[in-house]
Parts: structure tokens; C-alpha cells; sequence
């Protein structure tokens, strides 16, 4: 039975894992894409017990969480495609790639997101206008991340040394969409960085995966359509 991916292409945990299966050539897989009320239907909360997206289910082996299902990806195809995660006897590899995760997970991924919710999913779900004074914060203790992630990077091209990792690309979705919902020179003053980042957002891999902009633009759309 193929690999069955549970989600929405462009909602961005969703383009995570998408970005990790295309690094991999992984192009065997069903695409389930999921509606909000599916996704807290009791046959996906045995998926995904929070109700979020995105889930697989690889040969009735279940699990959730992007960057879960994305190391898991990562050595399920071990050979081939991009290598994304360090081999089994490289334990300081290994450490140096388990801190680089914990970095996004830690210092980057909550002022990003939050900037996200605030300045386009609040919006798009009817929560009203985003607190700009919330936005200034996130945005403050993002730089105060970008600030160390750029001494880190003058030393190595990528957060977990010379090498791509799951620890860079897992900063894409949530990176990308800062800059474009109004933070567009957001990496600039970090050359680092900056050049990181754009290093990042140039790979094939998350060039084929839909804009989670697009998608709430198709959502607007279609509601305007609805009204007229
Ligand atoms: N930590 C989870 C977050 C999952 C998550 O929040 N998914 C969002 C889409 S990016 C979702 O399902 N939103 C719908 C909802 O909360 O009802 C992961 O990385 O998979």
C-alpha cells in the first residue's frame, strides 16, 4: 500500500513534510487532502489526536507531527535523495543535528508562526485584525534569534554544520511566511542569514510546493464569489 499523506498541499506543517519527500525523489505516495471538519473526524484524531494536519499512515504505521514525520522520511529513504540527517554511528553528528532542531523548535518557530497567525490566519479565519503590538514583540524576539543564528552561521553554511539538514529546512514554511505576509527584509540585516535562507527558499524542493498565500487568496476569493 503506498504512503498516505494526510493534509492540505499549502498549509505550511503540510509543506513541510512535502518539501522532505521531494528532497528524497519520493513521488509514490496518495495526497488525502483534508477539510476542517475531516480533520476532526474520530478517524483522524486516531491519526492525530490533536486534530491538526498533517498525518501519514505508511502501511498502517501511524504518525503526526511534521518534523516527526519528516525524520521519519528521512530515514525511511536514507538512500536516496538529499541526506538530511546524519547516519546512525555519527553520534556528534547526531548531537549537532538534534541542537539545531531544538534551536527552530525553541527560539524560531513561535515568534514566526506567531507573526503568521496574527497578520494572515487571524484574518482569514475571522479573528479579527492582528495586534500590531503583539507583531512589534514576535517580531523583536525573532531578530534576537536572528542575531545568534548568524554568528552561528559565519562558522558553518547550514545551523547543523556544512551539510543541508531537517533543521534547516524545517525553518522554511514558517520563515517564508513571515517575510511575505509584511517582513520581506526581515533576514537582510543578517548576511548571514540572509544568505542561509535564500540559499533555502532556492532549493527545487520548496519551489514545488503551493504558497500557503495562494491558498488563502484562492479561500478569499471563493468567498467573494459566494457573496456576489
Ligand atoms: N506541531 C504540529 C502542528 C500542526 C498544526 O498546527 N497544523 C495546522 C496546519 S499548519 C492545523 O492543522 N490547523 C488546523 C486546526 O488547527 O484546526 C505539526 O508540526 O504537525
Amino acid at each position: 500500500m503506498p504512503l498516505k499523506i494526510y493534509g492540505i498541499r499549502e498549509s505550511t506543517c503540510t509543506s513541510r513534510v512535502l518539501t522532505v519527500l521531494a528532497e528524497k525523489g519520493v513521488t509514490d505516495y496518495e495526497f488525502i487532502t483534508m477539510g476542517r471538519a475531516d480533520m476532526k473526524a474520530p478517524e483522524h484524531l486516531a491519526r492525530q489526536p490533536f486534530g491538526k494536519i498533517p498525518a501519514i499512515d505508511d502501511d498502517g504505521f501511524v504518525l503526526s507531527e511534521s518534523r516527526a514525520i519528516c525524520k521519519y522520511l528521512a530515514k525511511k529513504y536514507a538512500g536516496q535523495g538529499t541526506k538530511l540527517i546524519p547516519d546512525d554511528d555519527d553520534l556528534k553528528g547526531y548531537g549537532l543535528f538534534e541542537q539545531a532542531c531544538s534551536y527552530e523548535a525553541s527560539y524560531f518557530n513561535h515568534p514566526a508562526e506567531s507573526i503568521g497567525f496574527e497578520k494572515l490566519f487571524k484574518g482569514a479565519h475571522g479573528k479579527g485584525p492582528a495586534d500590531e503590538e503583539l507583531v512589534a514583540q514576535y517580531k523583536s524576539q525573532l531578530e534576537d534569534t536572528l542575531k545568534i543564528y548568524d554568528v552561528i552561521l559565519a562558522k558553518h553554511a547550514y545551523l547543523a554544520g556544512d551539510q543541508v539538514s531537517l533543521a534547516d529546512l524545517f525553518h522554511l514554511p514558517y520563515g517564508a511566511l513571515a517575510k511575505e505576509v509584511g517582513f520581506q527584509t526581515l533576514f537582510d540585516p543578517y548576511p548571514n542569514v540572509k544568505r542561509w535562507f535564500e540559499s533555502l527558499e532556492a532549493r527545487e524542493s520548496w519551489k514545488s510546493v503551493p504558497s500557503i498565500m495562494a491558498f488563502f487568496k484562492r479561500l478569499r476569493e471563493a468567498k467573494e464569489e459566494a457573496k456576489e
